[in-house]
């Protein structure tokens, strides 16, 4: 892998305030390894109570942000109020909301560039569906998508890239090790010849889809897996703990 390990915990629209007091109470109890990040990403609402009782140990995301400077837009947050309440992080570009949402390729990518301007990291997410897959087109996709973001982020210095294949994605069916490898080796090759060697060997490329506490040993072997994104298993402490500990 390149860089620190890194493990985001995608909460979605999970959780009541109960139970994300209990789950935040697991993740306080977790003793991670030095060298991993670790990031949670719990719903708008409960950003706030989150930063107040976690510990400082997990940092704390989004899991979106408005394309540029807030105002009137209705249902939106932007990324200078999330700077505001002190989050560090933001996932944009996720599976759910490209395909659910609808979001495009270039919206995405000033999203990114926006939140970046404002201080907040991004988990630039990226991955094919499973018809894109079946019809050999899976770096084409991916390719397209990181074009996107480059297109618009002045540096990836503050971006870990997210290749979470949408066949994957809260299915249970989890990529293999070689199927995730050989699309991270793809895109860390993409960076050198379209951004800089410099952003190919220092940006993380975590993996995203079904991965849990039984699965994560062996993908993070692999030489390109930097860490992951993980959803469905981000709601339980423990499973949770034992993949940042993946490392
Ligand atoms: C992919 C992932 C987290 P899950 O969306 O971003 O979710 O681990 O539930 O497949």
């Amino acid at each position: 892998g390149t860089g620190k390990f890194f493990v985001g915990g995608n909460w979605k629209a999970n959780g009541t305030k109960e139970s994300v007091k209990k789950l935040v109470a697991e993740l306080n109890d977790i003793k991670f390894e030095d060298d991993v990040d670790v990031v949670v990403a719990p719903p708008f609402i409960y950003l706030d109570m989150v930063l107040n009782s976690l510990t400082k140990r997990i940092e704390v995301s989004a899991q979106n942000s408005w394309v540029g400077k807030g105002g009137a837009f209705t249902g939106e947050i932007s990324a200078e109020q999330l700077a505001d309440l002190g989050v560090g992080w933001v996932i944009l570009g996720h599976s759910e909301r490209r395909h659910v949402l609808g979001e495009k390729d270039e919206f995405i990518g000033k999203k990114a560039a926006y939140a970046l301007s404002k201080g907040v990291k991004v988990m630039a997410c990226v991955g094919e569906l499973l018809e894109e897959r079946e019809a050999g087109k899976t770096f084409e996709v991916v390719f397209q998508q990181l074009k996107a973001y480059a297109d618009e982020v002045p540096s990836w210095t503050d971006v870990v890239i997210a290749y979470e294949p949408v066949w994957a994605i809260g299915t249970g069916k989890v990529a293999t090790p070689q199927q995730a490898q050989e699309v991270h080796e793809a895109i860390r090759g993409w960076l050198v010849d379209n951004v800089s060697p410099e952003a190919s060997a220092q940006t993380r490329i975590i993996y995203g889809g079904s991965v849990n506490a039984g699965n994560c040993a062996e993908l993070a072997k692999k030489e390109d897996i930097d860490g992951f994104l993980v959803g469905g298993a981000s709601l339980k402490g423990p499973d949770f703990g034992t993949i940042c500990n993946s490392v």
